[in-house]
């Protein structure tokens, strides 16, 4: 059993982002089970929800003429288009069926800001609208987190980064995440993350 100052922080793992899903990493599924299996060594979980409204500002069909997986300028930076997904309510925006829920303590939603995303598991994509996890985790004693989940190269990445930054202790298990990789972004996002000082286990 882990320290009780460690957490596992389990990003996502929901159907839109398995096969079938609307916007599905290839394999993401084939990480369920494992991540079920290292949830038992830890004391503290949590788990993060993509959780958009239906027009969300990040979809690619409330820009018109703009294709998914393009990019826009946002009045907080450039935002990659998606196709429509994780709507709140959705079957897409539940948990994939084989992910325990049951050990988590606490779930973090997040996106559901019509005019912002949020990628990371922390902050909004302003980089400064918390979520409200750095306090959880804090008042909790926590000190190490380890992250899985989907996608290594968006939510695990800018997760694990601001993790770092706020002075976190942070591992992500490559071997338990899955990542999107558009034009390089799966290279680009594990240079950000060892630059912010992120482990890498597996
Ligand atoms: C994610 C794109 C859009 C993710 C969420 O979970 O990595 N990616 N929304
Ligand atoms: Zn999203």
């Amino acid at each position: 059993m882990r320290d009780d100052s460690e957490a596992l922080i389990v990003i996502d793992v929901q159907n839109d982002f398995c096969p079938g899903g609307a916007l599905a990493v290839a394999e993401g599924d084939e990480i369920v089970q494992g991540i079920n299996a290292l949830m038992e060594e830890f004391q503290t979980i949590v788990l993060t929800q993509d959780w958009h409204p239906a027009g969300h500002s990040s979809f690619a069909s409330s820009h018109s003429g703009k294709d998914p997986f393009s990019v826009v300028e946002m009045p907080y930076g450039p935002q990659v288009l998606w196709p429509d997904h994780c709507i709140q309510g959705s079957e897409g925006a539940r948990f994939h069926e084989g992910l325990l829920t049951n050990p988590a303590q606490m779930i973090v939603r997040k996106g559901y800001r019509p005019q912002i995303d949020s990628y990371s598991a922390f902050f909004e994509n302003d980089h400064k609208t918390p979520t409200g996890l750095e306090g959880y985790l804090r008042s909790r004693g926590i000190e190490k987190l380890t992250m899985v989940g989907l996608a290594t190269d968006f939510c695990v990445n800018y997760s694990a980064v601001d993790g770092a930054k706020l002075g976190f202790d942070v591992t992500v298990d490559s071997g338990l995440c899955k990542a999107i990789n558009l034009d390089g972004s799966l290279a680009a996002a594990w240079d950000g993350m060892l630059a912010a000082g992120v482990n890498l286990h597996g």
